[in-house]
């Protein structure tokens, strides 16, 4: 596919990365040189965007010297200084709200309609949010004090708001950070390096190593106090197994499998409005994707009937074009992942609607239907534009079924009767439960998982409390007067 005069204008992020050539990490407030290179490519034409260095051990150690040195100085400005640099942060994030979401979708191909309108104000909200934390930490969290350096390891679905996640609470806390973007998406993380040179942030609050899962597996590793990680459960479990015993601090954002639960008095327009929200939004490349939709036996007929008709009225496409519901897989070996899982799911009796292939990194958006538990399209993450339609009898099987997994992020549940929600959420075993809508955030309201989800929240008071640490009492010396 190749971008046609129709789509948003991309000159000032391609300048930008042609101004730039080749990108070193940013350590200690600088860009240094780069090193041993490896591409980033546009998903939707396979085009090299840029050059970025594939991170050693030394880089990493060299970051996380940059970050020791001005954590202590960071920790000790006021909670109103770092607030104006959080709001700083923000600002700047909304004045090249633009240039960044071009940059987003050029990367991750996803939509520009959903870079521009939800990642980016995301993005600024979530330092705006935590810009008010910095101001209350101390009156917040009594007896409490940072972490000291944290390594943050995001991964590909949602780069920049990832970061924001990560880095926000991070430093309204008081500590600062080595973050490592995924391999394929890490050109906004380098774009928001820039914005704190800009800014002014002191050198070394926000260091940002690029690399693949070797970089990563070497921020483990190094000298930090705390590893946040998002990403595949198979990496979370291996990380958990190298910290075990260092007394790192570690919160992990994993996989899920999130059901989606229609009751039969649901409002189904409604209901079939936010499947698209929930697993077809951001081409269901979302770890609190409602992927597991359960309907009533009693609606699923006309549920499917008017599922069946909005799924075929998406526009599958150019991500620059601002007409585009699903835009690109990430990468070929994301949407081989997907397809092998599909053919799982139908070797084993599943029927797939929709889903068809097509070139490069697209794949329509499709369910599959006739699949109960025991088929592995049921229980595995796709990770892509595929639901799974199921159906229950009564509110009991629905939520049998719906804590069915192994996983335990998020949940949305459908109901006009208020009572019937309510009691269904509280019995869903979830992170995020979402009553008639779906993958709604907000930098207030905590988000993580249970079971193989993770552990550790992000957002809210709980998120502030995953980057500090309660001072032991017998450690707090009363002031001596002057
Ligand atoms: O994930 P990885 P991948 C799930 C989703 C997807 C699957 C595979 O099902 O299909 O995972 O995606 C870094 N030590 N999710 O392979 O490898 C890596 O460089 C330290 C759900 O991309 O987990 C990247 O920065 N770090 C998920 C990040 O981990 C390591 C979002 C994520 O990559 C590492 C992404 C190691 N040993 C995938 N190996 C969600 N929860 O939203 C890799 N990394």
């Amino acid at each position: 596919m190749e971008y046609g005069p129709s789509a948003e204008d991309s000159s000032a992020a391609r300048d930008w990365l042609a101004r730039r050539g080749a990108f070193g990490h940013f350590i200690g407030g600088t860009f240094a040189e780069p090193g041993t290179l490896f591409d980033t490519r546009d998903p939707a034409t396979g085009h090299v965007l840029a050059q970025v260095t594939r991170g050693t051990a030394d880089d990493v150690a060299a970051a996380v010297a940059a970050a020791r040195q001005a954590q202590p100085g960071w920790a000790a400005l006021s909670g109103t200084k770092r607030a104006q640099y959080l709001y700083a942060l923000a600002r700047h994030v909304q004045k090249r709200e633009r240039f960044l979401s071009v940059l987003e979708t050029l990367d991750n191909g996803k939509p520009i309609r959903e870079s521009r309108d939800i990642d980016v104000p995301l993005v600024a909200r979530h330092f705006y949010h935590h810009a008010g934390w910095a101001e209350l930490r101390d009156s917040a969290f009594p007896g409490h004090a940072p972490l000291g350096v944290c390594g943050q390891i995001i991964p590909w679905n949602f780069p920049l708001l990832m970061l924001a996640w990560k880095i926000a609470p991070a430093l309204a806390a008081g500590n600062t950070v080595v973050l490592k973007p995924a391999e394929y998406t890490p050109l906004t993380a380098l774009a928001f390096a820039e914005i704190c040179q800009e800014i002014g942030l002191p050198s070394g609050v926000v260091n940002v190593v690029t690399g693949d899962g070797d970089t990563g597996a070497a921020l483990v590793m190094a000298d930090v106090d705390k590893i946040a990680f998002t990403g595949s459960t198979e990496v979370g479990r291996a990380i958990a197994g190298q910290l075990a015993g260092t007394g790192k601090r570690l919160t992990l954002e994993l996989g899920g499998k999130s059901p989606f639960v229609v009751m039969p008095d649901a409002d189904l327009d409604a209901a079939v409005e936010g499947v698209v929200d929930s697993i077809w939004f951001n081409g269901g490349q979302v770890c609190c994707a409602g992927s597991r939709i359960l309907v009533a036996e009693a609606v699923a007929d006309r549920f499917e009937a008017l599922l069946s008709a909005r799924m075929a009225r998406l526009r599958v496409g150019s991500p620059l074009d601002k007409s585009t519901d699903v835009g690109a897989i990430v990468d070929p070996i994301q949407k081989d992942r997907i397809l092998s899982i599909c053919k799982a799911a139908t070797d084993a009796g599943a029927e797939l609607v929709g889903g068809a292939a097509g070139d490069g990194c697209f794949i329509a958006p499709g369910y599959l239907r006739n699949i109960g538990p025991a088929n592995p399209g049921f229980e595995q993450e796709i990770f892509g534009p595929i639901a799974t339609l199921s159906t229950f009898r009564t509110a009991d099987e629905a939520v049998e079924l719906a804590n069915n997994t192994r996983y335990g992020l998020a949940a949305s549940v459908w109901s006009e009767s208020a009572a019937v929600a309510t009691d269904i959420a509280a019995k869903v075993k979830a992170g995020v439960v979402w009553i008639n809508c779906a993958n709604l955030f907000d930098g207030a309201a905590p988000f993580g998982g249970y079971r193989e989800s993770g552990f550790g929240r992000e957002g809210g008071r709980a998120g502030m409390l995953d980057y500090l640490s309660e001072i032991p009492a017998e450690a707090i010396t009363e002031p001596v007067p002057a």
